[in-house]
């Protein structure tokens, strides 16, 4: 394991599978404190290969606590704050709230993150929340607790119980949030320079929001994650505005603290946003049942060794678990139950909200894939942005769905025939140093006879009912909406730039990878966000990205505030891999790039992307591979949007990331 260290900007910079179990206590020097991580980190805990190869967990905190050769005194948080003794009290304590009235804090909710689901119950959508007169305003208790198994759970609590709700906005509305970082301070680890948005530094206790896939502002107070941050104690307000623009579908909501990211999602928190409006651009959907079927992961109790059938995660479907078996050989896996009524069909709307885990969507009736009508990708109903009116459904048998992405499909009831009628999600070849996404099933499919809008109708927080209205059904349509077009004429948009963009990796002596989202023609760094940006781009233009993977494992783009066409996947072939089927020529946020085979001989597997910058949104923003441990651990750039009258003043604007930073530790 790395030690930590002072980055080029002066941050200090602590060991991506560092966590603040460590203790602190009494470290008033650098010196003390390098050789407390020494001892406890580099000489005693193994490397993070290590860990891999002994399939042993692979983050400090999967560590037992129980080894008595490890030293883990309780932490104390006074102390603490020792180790950020360099810095200006001002700038680890975070003022209640930025702006101009700070709004009260959202108070500590009873019974946190509940979750009650057993294997093999019941999906129910999560509680739903709906806007009225342009706005939608909600106020979020960020909570956690542990759960039976040792693992640390993270959710967004509505003051009336709700957890994680599913936030539904038309386009043009405004998405008020006010929040709360009610989970427990601790030490803040890094510096953020100048300009900041809530607190200048973070820790693994810090928060913030992002609206994945909404093409809204990346400013502070909207849809901001490199400078935002909340820390604990701290309350924040978010007021998101939604393009008029905006295609209708799934969107979501979740945490996004560089370094924080899969223990945030794994942790559970996570939500949908819908954007209402898709029966009037895909009337195919008009009045379907629907059911917003959130994938999420987590550890597996026991952690036993990834292989054949034990993942490397468990997945939970709108938080009903999906067991796993014990034994690799096994196939007794316990999926969830969606409910039908006979001859119906139903509008799904998946979201793969999970920190690591591909899926690939498949619906099977006793063992023949049967055809998904694509209706949506990433938020956006597809072949609805040129062309004629409505949009066309695409007929697939299987969606792959990376982590980020969302995929909304038209699925049939089995006919009473059917003995088995199941989701599951494919293997997925992640590549020799992924992760095992072995084949599974989601949910059987249970017939079922029920009065309409009875079905699924539910809360999955337990408490509170869907706002008093009914999250069961899409809208019936009433006319075609020709305004929710944002990226139409983009196919046939001029180039601006072409620039060739690549995940890579690097592992060092010790077995520590660390992961890079790189441009061609520039030196590889993990993210930082004091850092410039590495891309500047211009409003109002589009560029072709081709977006190569270099290493041995698949990774997943994912481009902030924007959407992108995808002109082709390249090169998939040589390892086996096929395109994902339905996704070239339509819009989307995230798109997997599968992996390198590592046969010098052989090109990179690429996807060509025309990104589209022809909308309002200007500033700092983030693209970075969605598999969240990734990204946590450095696969992660900034780009610059600037309208085109400072567009190429290069040198002028260069202002997040270039003051220096306080200087080093004692
Ligand atoms: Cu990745």
């Amino acid at each position: 394991m790395k030690s930590f260290i002072l980055n080029r900007h002066g941050s200090l910079v602590l060991p991506q599978n560092l966590f603040p179990e460590t203790d602190f206590c009494s470290l008033e020097t650098r010196k003390k404190f390098a050789a407390v991580v020494k001892r406890d980190l580099e000489q005693k805990a193994p490397t993070r290969r290590d860990l891999l190869e002994h399939k042993r967990p692979v983050a400090w905190r999967h560590v037992p606590k129980k080894r008595d050769d490890l030293f883990l005194p309780a932490l104390r948080l006074a102390p603490a704050l020792l180790i950020l003794a360099s810095i200006p009290v001002g700038a680890a304590v975070q003022p209640a709230a930025t702006g101009s009235s700070a709004p009260p804090p959202v108070p500590l909710v009873a019974d946190p993150c509940p979750r009650r689901f057993a294997a093999g119950d019941v999906v129910q959508n999560p509680p739903a929340l709906f806007s009225s007169n342009g706005v939608l305003s909600v106020r979020f208790s960020y909570q956690h607790r542990i759960d039976a198994y040792n693992r640390e759970l993270f959710c967004f609590m509505t003051p009336d119980g709700l957890q994680n709700p599913t936030l539904h906005v038309n386009p043009g509305d405004h998405l008020t949030i006010t929040v709360t970082n009610n989970t427990p301070a601790l030490p803040l680890t890094m510096l953020l320079n100048p300009p900041n948005c809530g607190a200048s530094s973070m820790g693994p206790s810090s928060l913030n929001l992002h609206y994945h896939g909404t093409n809204t502002s990346p400013t502070c107070h909207s849809d901001e994650v490199i400078k935002t941050i909340i820390n604990s104690g701290a309350t924040f307000q978010y007021d998101v505005a939604f393009p008029a623009d905006e295609p209708p579908g799934l969107y979501w909501y979740h945490p996004h603290v560089h370094g924080q990211l899969e223990r945030a999602l794994q942790g559970g928190v996570a939500g949908a946003i819908v954007v209402d409006g898709i029966e009037n651009v895909q009337p195919a959907v008009s009045g379907l049942r629907q059911q917003i079927l959130i994938v999420r992961d987590q550890a597996i109790p026991g952690q036993p060794a990834p292989g054949g059938n034990i993942p490397s995660w468990d997945v939970t479907l709108n938080y009903v678990p999906v067991l796993s078996p014990a034994d690799p050989g096994a196939t007794d896996f316990v999926p969830a139950t969606l409910q039908m009524q006979a001859g119906e069909q139903q509008l799904w709307r998946v979201s793969n909200s999970s920190a690591d885990t591909i899926l690939d969507l498949q619906y099977v009736f006793d063992g023949v894939p049967q055809t998904l009508q694509l209706v949506a990708i990433d938020g956006v109903p597809v072949n609805s942005q040129d062309g004629a009116q409505p949009g066309q459904p695409i007929p697939a048998k299987h969606f792959r769905l990376p982590p980020a992405a969302r995929v909304e499909f038209i699925v049939a009831a089995p006919p009473a025939s059917v003995q088995l009628a199941q989701l599951m999600t494919l293997g997925i070849d992640t590549g020799p140093t992924g992760d095992n996404d072995p084949q599974r099933p989601l949910a059987s499919i249970k017939l079922v006879a029920v009065a309409d809008g009875a079905l699924v109708h539910g809360a999955d927080a337990g408490a509170g009912a869907n706002d008093g209205r009914d999250d069961g059904r899409v809208g019936l349509f009433s006319a075609l909406n020709p305004r929710q077009r944002r990226f139409a004429g983009l196919s046939s948009a001029p180039v601006a730039v072409r620039r060739t963009l690549y995940f890579d990796e690097k592992t060092d002596s010790s077995g520590e990878t660390t992961f890079f989202m790189a441009s061609q023609g520039q030196p590889e760094q993990p993210f930082d966000p004091n850092a410039p940006a590495s891309i500047v781009a211009t409003q109002g233009t589009a560029e072709e990205w081709t977006v190569e993977n270099h290493t041995a494992e698949n990774h997943e783009f994912h481009v902030h505030q924007l959407h992108f066409l995808v002109e082709s996947q390249n090169n998939f072939k040589i390892n086996g891999a096929h395109r994902a089927p339905g996704v070239t020529g339509q819009y989307l946020d995230t798109v997997e790039v599968p992996y390198w085979d590592q046969n010098p001989s052989h090109p990179f597997p690429n996807v060509k992307l025309l990104v589209d910058f022809r909308g309002p949104d200007i500033g700092n923003f983030v693209y970075h591979c969605h598999i969240a441990e990734h990204e946590d651990h450095g696969m992660m750039s900034i780009i610059d949007v600037r309208p085109p009258s400072v567009a190429g003043k290069a040198s002028a604007i260069q202002a997040i990331g270039a003051s220096p930073a306080v200087g080093p530790l004692k």
